[in-house]
């Protein structure tokens, strides 16, 4: 089972590297791990098993967190809209964006990193990804708003960028060029 501790946090150089593709059909221990990763976010968002191991409650998690530096990420979360979202994928890829921008109003956070860090992150306001699934299937997902800023954070992960990369050095707080505030 995941826990906290097998989360590499910020300084660990396998942030900062872009993540290998994955050959695929899927080897078992790539797709256990897989697994794993969507189960730790469930265990996370579950009260009891969250105060019992002491987890941070989790929305997203990029295997080169795992100081696993693979194009694999998990995600289970549901939005404002009641819309559940809830996969494990491999390679995934943005294929389109909007050039219109959001930014969560209460900025991000991330499990590898320990502390706060202000300000806002732009991110396409909508995007659509191709990607495979457990099942060995090609998924093609178009999302918008903060399920859109999940899958972002995530990507970013697999391309060695930390959320604070992105926030604007000069003044963390300006609104990004054409973008809306997204308070999920
Ligand atoms: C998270 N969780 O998992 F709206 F029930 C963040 C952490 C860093 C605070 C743990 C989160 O936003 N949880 C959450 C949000 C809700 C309702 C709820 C739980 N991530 C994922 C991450 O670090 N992946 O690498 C950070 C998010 C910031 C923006 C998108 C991902
Ligand atoms: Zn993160």
């Amino acid at each position: 089972m995941i826990t906290m501790k097998d989360i590499v946090r910020e300084g660990h150089p396998v942030l900062t590297q872009v993540a290998k593709e994955v050959k695929l059909p899927l080897k078992d221990d790539d797709k256990k791990t897989l697994e794993e990763m969507l189960q730790f976010l469930k265990n996370s968002q579950d009260e009891e098993l969250s105060e019992k191991y002491e987890l941070r409650a989790g929305v997203g998690l990029a295997a080169p967190q795992l100081g696993i530096s693979k194009r694999m990420m998990a995600v289970h979360f549901q939005d404002f809209d009641e819309n559940q979202y809830s996969y494990g994928l491999i390679n995934p890829k943005i294929v389109s964006h909007s050039i219109a921008q959001t930014y969560l109003s209460s900025g991000e956070g991330c499990l590898s990193v320990d502390r706060e860090v202000p300000g806002y992150v732009p991110r396409y306001h909508k995007i659509t990804i191709k990607a495979t699934n457990l099942e060995g299937n090609e998924v093609k997902l178009k999302l918008k708003g903060y399920a859109a800023i999940v899958f972002q954070h995530e990507l970013d992960h697999l391309n060695g960028v930390m959320f604070y990369d992105r926030i604007n050095k000069q003044d963390p707080f300006t609104i990004p060029e054409n973008a809306k505030a997204c308070d999920q």
